[in-house]
Order: C-alpha cells, then sequence, then structure tokens
C-alpha cells in the first residue's frame, strides 16, 4: 500500500466519528501524492505525513457562564495547535452549535496550508465553541467570551497562538475576549487578531476575507484575459465574507445577485442592497427575511437554493459541504465558469471532481479565502512596530498576497502536471513550505 493510504486509512481509523477532519486529510494528502510518492523512502521513515496530520497539541475545555434568567450554561471549548512549523499558530475561533473536536481539526488542518500560502509566517491553528452567540443579549455574550478567555489565555500568546474571528466571532466577541486576556495576564500584546480599530486593530482586516477572494479570482481572469466586468455572481451566506465579498463584486465591475443564511436565501436581481444587508446583518443581528422591507422586488425564499441561479461566477462564504454533487450539476448545467471559495471546504469532494472534470475553474478556500488570514499577519505586525498603517497600504499588500498566490497555486499544478487543477496546486505549493521547515527542524 502506498504511504498516502496508508496514513488515510490510519486518520480515519484512530478518528472516529469526524468525517470533514478525514474529507480535509483525504483532499490534502490524495493531491499530495506526486511529491510523496517521489519522496516515498524518507517521508515515511520521518513518518512526516503522521507528524503533519497529529496535531501538536489539542486542548479541550469547559466553559461555565451564567444566562440572564441566572441560570448556569456549561459550553465546550477547543483550541488545537496543529503546526508550528513556520511560525505562531494563527487562525480563528468559530462560535456554533455544531462545533465538535472533529470541525475544529479540520479547519486547524487547512490553516496549516492557507496560512503557508500567504508567505507569511504563521503556523495552523483553529478554536471554538459549541456556544451559539444567535438571540443571546449582549451581557450573555460577554459571560461565555470571558469565560472562554479565562481558561484559553493560558495557552496563547502574540508569540506562541493569536485566534482571530470565524462564524459566530466578530469585532464584538473578539472585544471581549480581548478584553478578558489583557485583565488576566497583564499584558497589552496582539494576543488576537480582528481587534477594533481604537484598540490595535488593522484597517482592511474586517473587509480583508471578502475582498482578497475577489482579487484572487480578479488575477485569475486576468491570466485568461477576462475581468470581472459584467459578470453576474452568486454569493451564499451573509455574514463578514459574504458582506465584503459583495461589496468587492461590485468595485471590480460585477453583478452580485444572491445571498443567504441558515434560514432562506434572497435573489435580487437588480444586485444585491449592500447597505440593507449591513445594517439587517452587522447592525440588527436579524434575519434575511427583512431583506424585501427593503427591497420589494427581490425573491426571499426558504431554506438553500442560491446555486440554482444562473450566474458566471459562484462563491459559496457560509459553511462547510454547502455545495453538494447536484448543486455542481446545476451550477455546470446553468453554464457557470467561476467556482471560487470563500468559506472553508464549502464544497463536498465529489462536487469539486464534478466542476473540474466539467472544466468549471475551481479556486480552493485554503488560497481563495486566505486575505483574511493574511490581514491578520499584517495586524500582528503593526502591533509589533506599535503602528497602524493606512487603509490603503493594507489594501495593497493584501492585493499583492492574493496576486501572488495564484501565482504560486498556478505554477505549482503546471509543474506537476496538473495545469488548471487549483486544488492541486494549492497543496503542493502550501505543503513544501512546510515540510521544508519541518525537515530542517528535526523530529519535532
Ligand atoms: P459569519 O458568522 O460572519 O457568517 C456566516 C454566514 O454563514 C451567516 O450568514 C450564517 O447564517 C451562514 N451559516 C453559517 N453556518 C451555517 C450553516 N450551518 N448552514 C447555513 N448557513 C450557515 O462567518 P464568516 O463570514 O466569518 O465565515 C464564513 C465562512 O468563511 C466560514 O466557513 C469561515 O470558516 C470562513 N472564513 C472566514 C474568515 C474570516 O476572516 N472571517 C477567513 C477565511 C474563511 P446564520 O447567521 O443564519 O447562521
Ligand atoms: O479561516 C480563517 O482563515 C479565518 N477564520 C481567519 C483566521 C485568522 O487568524 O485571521
Amino acid at each position: 500500500m502506498s504511504y498516502v493510504d496508508e496514513v488515510i486509512e490510519r486518520i480515519v481509523k484512530e478518528n472516529p466519528n469526524e468525517p470533514e477532519f478525514h474529507q480535509a486529510v483525504k483532499e490534502v494528502l490524495n493531491s499530495l501524492r506526486p511529491v510523496v510518492d517521489a519522496n516515498e523512502e524518507k517521508f515515511r521513515k520521518d513518518a512526516l505525513l503522521e507528524r503533519l496530520t497529529n496535531p501538536e497539541r489539542q486542548l479541550k475545555f469547559r466553559v461555565p457562564w451564567v444566562d440572564d434568567k441566572g441560570q448556569v450554561q456549561v459550553n465546550t471549548g477547543y483550541r488545537v495547535q496543529y503546526s508550528s512549523a513556520i511560525g505562531p499558530y494563527k487562525g480563528g475561533i468559530r462560535l456554533h452549535p455544531s462545533v465538535n473536536l472533529g470541525i475544529i481539526k479540520f479547519l486547524g488542518f487547512e490553516q496549516i496550508f492557507k496560512n503557508s500560502l500567504t508567505g507569511l509566517p504563521i503556523g495552523g491553528g483553529k478554536g471554538g465553541s459549541d456556544f451559539d452567540p444567535k438571540g443571546k443579549s449582549d451581557r450573555e455574550v460577554m459571560a461565555f467570551c470571558q469565560s472562554f478567555m479565562t481558561e484559553l489565555c493560558k495557552y496563547i500568546g502574540a508569540d506562541t497562538d493569536v485566534p482571530a474571528g470565524d462564524i459566530g466571532t466578530g469585532a464584538r466577541e473578539i472585544g471581549y475576549m480581548f478584553g478578558q486576556y489583557k485583565r488576566i495576564r497583564g499584558v497589552y500584546e496582539g494576543v488576537l487578531t480582528g481587534k477594533g480599530l481604537s484598540y490595535g486593530g488593522s484597517l482592511a482586516r474586517k473587509e480583508a476575507t471578502g475582498y482578497g477572494l475577489l482579487y484572487i479570482v480578479q488575477e485569475m481572469l486576468k491570466s485568461k484575459g477576462d475581468s470581472l466586468q459584467g459578470k453576474t455572481v452568486i454569493v451564499s451566506g451573509a455574514g463578514n465574507v459574504a458582506t465584503y465579498a459583495i461589496e468587492k463584486a461590485y468595485q471590480l465591475g460585477g453583478k452580485p445577485v444572491t445571498c443567504s443564511d441558515s434560514t432562506g436565501w434572497v435573489y435580487d436581481p437588480d444586485g444585491i442592497d449592500l447597505d440593507a444587508l449591513k445594517e439587517i446583518k452587522e447592525v440588527k443581528r436579524a434575519r434575511l427575511t427583512e431583506y424585501r422591507n427593503y427591497r420589494p422586488n427581490a425573491e426571499y425564499h426558504e431554506g438553500r437554493g442560491v446555486w440554482t441561479v444562473k450566474a458566471d461566477i459562484a462563491l459559496p462564504c457560509a459553511t462547510q459541504n454547502e455545495l453538494n454533487l447536484e448543486d455542481a450539476k446545476t451550477l455546470v448545467a446553468n453554464g457557470t465558469k467561476v467556482v471560487a471559495e470563500g468559506a472553508n471546504m464549502p464544497t463536498t469532494q465529489e462536487a469539486t471532481d464534478y466542476l473540474q472534470e466539467n472544466g468549471i475553474i475551481f479556486l480552493p478556500g485554503k488560497a481563495a479565502n486566505a486575505g483574511g488570514v493574511a490581514t491578520s499577519a499584517l495586524e500582528m505586525s503593526q502591533n509589533s512596530e506599535r503602528l497602524s498603517w493606512s487603509f490603503e497600504e493594507v489594501d495593497a499588500k493584501l492585493q499583492g498576497i492574493m496576486a501572488n498566490i495564484f501565482h504560486n497555486i498556478d505554477n505549482a499544478a503546471k509543474k506537476y502536471g496538473f495545469e488548471g487543477n487549483y486544488v492541486v496546486g494549492a497543496n503542493i505549493a502550501g505543503f513544501e513550505k512546510v515540510v521544508d521547515a519541518m525537515n530542517a527542524q528535526g523530529i519535532v
């Protein structure tokens, strides 16, 4: 049996009931075959893939807090410190009822390669909790965040592990967590990114993931003599990534016509009303059902259905496995040309295969959504030098980083004979730097 198959089999056996983790490991290791097969003897002897796929450390802890009725609630907190081969652990904190260890491991594993692709010195990690911020008062969210950080603060720091936002964790949650870290540890340092601008945050971090997604799509189109001008874009999600993907799609001449949340989706043939979306989601924290109060001509549908709308470009920006084989068939039948992942692993493996087999250009999340974490690393740099850069400066760096990522994954795919396969290109390009650092640092 090949080394890759052996390690995949072992991962599945040793980590039962973690399907998303298996999915992420299989996707990465399967595309690393050309590199691993060429170095099989050395990699096997060094147990390189076992070390790569086993987190350096996994933390799981109790998070008790008191709700507004005086009832004590108990959630579970996680932080998986996956790989510090190329820098301090770096990755977001997800707050969603679906969070479990397998979800955090899949996200942490992806993060290793994504962070490597940014070209910046950041290792891979991820954290979260099954806490659901939806419908909670500000005081309840603060109570949870303070309790979560009271435990987590023992294990993180500006030079060791730097968490950030993800699903359910935005500026409000980062603020409460930062305050508690500072109070307990007594240090004012860049231990979290995505901070507010008044206490060490970076301009353009809020926009960075969505903007970066459109920058890489633009760079890819440019390489084919095309552009976003006049392109219809379908977007899922209505959170941080989706909102700023929609904003940048407009700025680059595209027309985004959909968005969605976990209850339903909107099709606005005139183009999504960005101000309405921001007011509904960022200010009111409300449901998309409200969208028709702003735009009576738009359609609102319960359930899922964004991928049924005919468009040139599809941007899944909500959550894992939200675009399945049926959706992929619909996209192909509708003549969609590009799928670029704003979310982490939003496309199932079967759907990814179908899209690629049918000539759709597919940009995987670890490349396409890397603009967020890249800008987090820029926030760390600003915190270290105790300076703040202008929006234009950060945005220009972000554009450069996304263009570089595109060319790196494009070149890696070509080098190994998989031209145009950006899944293979991203996994190999991300892996090469990590493996080089691992080899240099000995058996650790
Ligand atoms: P937000 O919490 O801001 O928004 C998430 C959006 O997705 C919401 O509209 C939410 O709807 C929807 N959603 C979440 N879970 C589900 C679900 N199970 N079913 C249907 N809809 C769902 O998160 P972000 O925008 O920050 O994150 C979106 C994706 O992008 C995630 O995969 C995240 O890991 C990834 N990502 C985020 C980065 C960042 O910088 N924030 C960076 C790189 C990747 P509802 O509100 O109804 O739950
Ligand atoms: O998935 C991701 O890259 C993020 N949620 C952002 C991580 C970060 O450290 O900014």
